[in-house]
């Protein structure tokens, strides 16, 4: 993007992304000021004009561009009437997009990204160059460029719907949807929306870019679209085909393997062998091999680094054995899919559960409640369709208020059988986000171990 040197934009939200934005901003010599609706400490070493409050939308009309955090809502009445006003309102990403020179691999999806641009990450960092990881797992991708003198090689990119939902230009060589399930219903207009601003990570791949879809049929006409585009274009999933090159199979004695190619050699790994829960889990790990097979990182050394990975924390993680029974902490679960996935993993399970349930429907749950929870002890603020659907599924439920009660509450339950934090639901109710929620669950759980 060529910026002449007298714009002035607004920076929109001054959490990590915000500051970076406006280092960015500042160190290619554009004005800008910033905002954001609560107060908040700058970095020591940044100066800038702030404006604290309600976003002020004639204000904000005065501004040549608008640059947008992922957190604030893009359907703010302020940057829609602005955008109706002709000034552009973007994000990060744009920023980047615009700059960055080097090979991009991006990833997207509702559950499994981080996870996936981890063990991406790991892989990839052994070829010449490496490669830096960036974007919603935590390090502002803008962060990435400010030292034009030594630019990374290589960069994969974690990407939101939020981030994606404001930007024209990105345009990622590797690319990746894992999933698309209901969530985040308080900031998309509606689920089409959702995916619409999640597949915005293809819009500009071509001849020689590469684009992994999941199997299922509605992904079909993408992918012809893409493929008509010069796309290499391959699938993943829970069968091998000639179009689906990585995933997870189910062999005839019940074991589970993850598979993926390089070039036409079909790669294979035991379950056994991983470290980690969970056939959501296998099937990022089978992701991340295929991303580091296409960069020819050889057969050895993706299978050394699945079989070592022991997980990252939140996410259906070990907290090991405490009163004879084993913890997982997966505070990550934001929303149903996702805590369904980790329930799936356990034959039986007392399961800690709640939150703030941002509209998402409970009920898709009912089966896999049914089959494999012991016990639902149900924590936070929206507790009622969380006891409708323990009384659907037919088991025994408790409200219990904090995690802390549900930590000593399961302590109680049916004798070694493993608890499960997993909220299917988001966590600011009663915590600022899901790493302090999960955080609280592994305290509570270290406590039962201290002797009065
Ligand atoms: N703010 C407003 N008005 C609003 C909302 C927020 O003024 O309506 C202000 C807040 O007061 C705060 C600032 O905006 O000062 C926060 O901006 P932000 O929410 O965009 O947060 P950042 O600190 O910039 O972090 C963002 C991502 N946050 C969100 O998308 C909500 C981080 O993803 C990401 O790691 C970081 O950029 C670096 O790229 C977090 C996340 O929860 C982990 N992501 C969601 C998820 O994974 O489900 C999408």
């Amino acid at each position: 993007m060529n910026m002449p040197r007298q714009k002035k934009c607004a920076v929109i939200g001054m959490g990590v992304t915000g500051q970076s934005i406006v280092r960015f901003l500042q160190a290619a010599g554009i004005r800008c000021e910033a905002f954001d609706e609560s107060a908040v400490a700058l970095a020591p070493d940044l100066s800038v004009a702030m404006h604290i409050g309600t976003l002020d939308g004639k204000k904000l009309l005065t501004f040549d561009e608008i640059i947008v955090s992922p957190g604030v809502n893009y359907h703010h009445p302020a940057l829609v009437a602005a955008r109706a006003a002709g000034i552009p309102v973007y994000g990060d990403l744009d920023l980047f997009a615009a700059k960055f020179s080097g090979e991009l691999l991006a990833v997207t999806g509702t559950n499994g990204k981080t996870t996936t641009v981890s063990l991406i990450e790991t892989m990839l960092d052994i070829l010449p160059g490496g490669i830096v990881a960036a974007g919603n797992i935590g390090k502002p991708m803008l962060s990435l460029l400010a030292d034009d003198a030594q630019p990374f090689k290589r960069v994969v990119l974690e990407l939101s719907s939020f981030q994606l939902e404001r930007a024209e230009h990105i345009h990622p060589h590797w690319a990746i949807l894992l999933n698309l399930q209901p969530d985040h219903a308080d900031m998309h207009l509606d689920m089409a929306a959702y995916g619409a601003a999640k597949v915005r990570l293809f819009d500009h791949q071509g001849d020689g870019d590469r684009a992994l879809l999941p199997a299922d049929q509605q992904w079909n006409t993408l992918a012809a679209a893409l493929a008509e585009r010069g796309v290499s274009v391959r699938r993943f999933g829970f069968a091998s085909s000639a179009q689906v090159v990585c995933g997870v199979e189910l062999l005839a004695n019940g074991d589970k393997q993850l598979f993926w190619h390089h070039g036409d050699r079909l790669q294979r790994l035991d379950s056994k062998q991983i470290l980690v829960k969970g056939e959501h889990q296998y099937l990022n790990l089978a992701i991340a091999a295929q991303a580091a097979a296409d960069y020819a990182i050889t057969a050895s050394v993706i299978k050394q680094s699945l079989s070592s990975f022991r997980g990252l924390p939140h996410r259906l993680h070990s907290l090991g054995m405490v009163q004879a029974r084993e913890w997982y902490n997966d505070s990550k679960a934001t929303n149903p899919d996702a805590a369904g996935a980790a329930l799936n993993a356990f034959d039986k399970v007392i399961w800690i559960c709640g939150g703030l349930r941002k509209e998402l429907d409970l009920l898709v749950l009912k089966d896999t409640v049914a089959a494999h929870v012991a016990l639902m002890l149900v924590t936070g603020r929206d507790t009622a369709p969380f006891i409708t659907l323990a009384k659907l599924a037919g088991v025994p439920v408790s409200a219990v208020g904090s995690i802390e009660k549900g930590v000593k509450k399961a302590a109680a339950g049916v004798a070694k059988l493993p608890v499960l934090l997993s909220p299917a639901a988001a966590s600011q109710d009663q915590f600022a986000n899901y790493a302090e929620r999960g955080n609280c669950f592994a305290a509570a759980v270290a406590a039962l171990d201290v002797k009065e």
